[in-house]
């Protein structure tokens, strides 16, 4: 019996997609480079379906229902290069290959392309939800060509999160669409943590509250509209007590964050398309300073405020700091959809938004009520130039913004720093403003170098002589 499904690449991600693959009536044939995790899979999980164990990519083509479809999920970059160019000689025309890694959109684009030329599909996915997405069920951003995707849809279905009866998958559109999502995603999943860790560190440091207290602030923040993942594993991180020492968890870790590499992807591709994705900027450049210790301790002993802010009502700022928090994850996201909208632009791929907030709904780690609401605005205006335009989100944003303004303030009186925050504020006063300074860089900008300029009041370009007479004319 042919298998209907095969994966390569055993390690937790691939193992976990092979059960759920299984597990949903599946017939998987699977296969890893080293055949330990091979054998390891079939017999810790070999009855939680049909797997079919093969010890070489060739015994893992000629076990396939065909077209064949074969999912990748090693690492990504040049592993996922080395396994197409060692699988593609073994397929057919019709053929789909599935690559589930988080690859960089760009290769997927290049891949996709070479691979076409032979008559075979090359879908590169997006697969969010760490380990236990992969096994319960992930978000799905698959690109490639819509007829490959036909082939896929019913399977990723199956195995996709499932929220009030939508499976969290969608075509998102061709070539690297889907990876290109997935990258976006992953840079707002970066901007998000960020906001939480700077809310975290303003309840600690501003209201002196321990971890254990701040633990129920966020339980608390997590029974309304920020209720989301995020907000809940927060919770449980810091309420989590240390065996060893009895300290709090988040006392006695490094306070160094990584990284793997999709927010500075992001970053670089905003960069690209001049899409001002500032809140996922802070969050990469936040993390990236926390992981200089030379720099920190060269830095340490600069003085902070000379006094501190007086809080009279810390209730009142915690409720300040909810919607501070609330406003910036408002900006935070709305940048990365206009970041979507301009790579859709750009590389021709057409993408829905609100299918993009469904899929991301369940399933993936920013999951959260708040992206059904950017789906409402999505559905109710498709061709909405920015979240922060939405009705619902403008309301919120209104009623939100005084308190924005005394969190980023008393921030800044207090020395604790919010660079997601504030530059979520920033950029809210930034857009909202009807004129910009940017008339008087325009002014820099012809003064030294000729550039030229504009007029508000007339039509063409313009010059002045800045060095003779100042007098102006059209350029
Ligand atoms: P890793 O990213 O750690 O990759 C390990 C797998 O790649 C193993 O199966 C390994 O085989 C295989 N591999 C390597 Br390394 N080099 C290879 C080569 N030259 N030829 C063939 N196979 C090779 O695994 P992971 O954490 O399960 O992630 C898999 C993919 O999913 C990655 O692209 C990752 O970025 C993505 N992803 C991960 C998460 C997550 O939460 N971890 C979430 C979303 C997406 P071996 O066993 O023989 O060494």
């Amino acid at each position: 019996d042919k298998a209907d499904i095969g994966v390569t690449g055993l390690a937790v991600m691939g193992r976990n997609l092979a059960r759920n693959l299984a597990r949903n009536g599946q017939r998987v044939a699977v296969h890893n480079r080293h055949r330990e995790r091979t054998d390891d899979l079939v017999e810790r999980f070999g009855g939680e379906g049909e797997f079919v164990p093969t010890g070489s990519l060739r015994e893992l083509v000629e076990s396939l229902e065909r077209p064949r479809r074969v999912v990748i999920m090693v690492k990504a970059g040049p592993a996922t290069d080395a396994v197409i160019d060692e699988l593609v000689p073994m397929l057919d025309t019709g053929d789909v290959l599935v690559d589930a890694g988080n690859a960089n959109f760009t290769d997927t684009r290049r891949r996709e392309a070479a691979l076409a030329e032979r008559g075979v599909h090359f879908v590169g996915t997006g697969v969010s939800g760490g380990e236990e997405g992969a096994l319960h069920g992930p978000s799905i951003m698959p690109g490639g060509s819509a007829e490959a995707y036909r082939e896929l849809e019913p399977v990723l279905r199956s195995i996709a999160a499932n929220v009030d009866g939508t499976p969290c998958v969608t075509h998102v559109g061709a070539d690297g669409a889907g990876h290109f999502v997935k990258m976006v995603h992953n840079g707002i999943e970066y901007a998000d943590m960020q906001l939480i860790a700077e809310t975290y560190d303003l309840l600690r440091k501003v209201l002196g509250r321990e971890p254990g207290e701040i633990a129920e602030t966020f339980r608390r923040f997590n029974t309304g509209r920020l209720n989301s993942y995020l907000i809940e594993i927060t919770a449980e991180v810091l309420g989590h007590v240390d065996a060893r020492t009895s300290r709090p968890f988040v006392d006695v870790v490094l306070d160094q964050a990584e990284q793997k590499g999709t927010g500075r992807w992001t970053v670089q591709n905003a960069l690209e398309l001049a899409s001002p994705v500032t809140g996922i900027a802070e969050a990469v450049f936040a993390r990236s300073i926390s992981g200089q210790p030379r720099l920190r301790e060269a830095a340490a002993d600069l003085p902070g405020p000379s006094e501190q802010p007086r809080i009279d009502d810390p209730e009142g700022f915690v409720a300040d700091v909810e919607r501070a928090l609330y406003a910036s994850k408002i900006v935070a996201y709305a940048q990365g959809f206009d970041q979507i909208q301009a790579g859709s632009a750009t590389y021709g791929w057409n993408i829905d938004l609100g299918a993009v907030a469904t899929i991301w709904r369940g399933g993936c780690i920013i999951r959260a009520e708040f992206l059904d609401r950017i789906r409402a605005a999505y559905d109710q205006n498709p061709g909405l130039a920015s979240l922060l335009a939405d009705e619902d989100f403008r309301a919120a944003l209104t009623e939100a913004q005084d308190s924005w303004r005394r969190v980023v303030a008393t921030a800044t009186a207090a020395g604790v720093p919010v660079p997601g925050i504030s530059t979520a504020l920033a950029y809210y006063d930034t857009v909202r403003a009807r004129r910009l300074p940017a008339a008087l860089i325009q002014g820099q900008r012809d003064y030294f170098g000729a550039h030229t300029y504009r007029r508000t009041d007339a039509e063409g370009v313009f010059h002045t002589e800045w060095a003779a007479d100042r007098s102006e004319h059209e350029a």
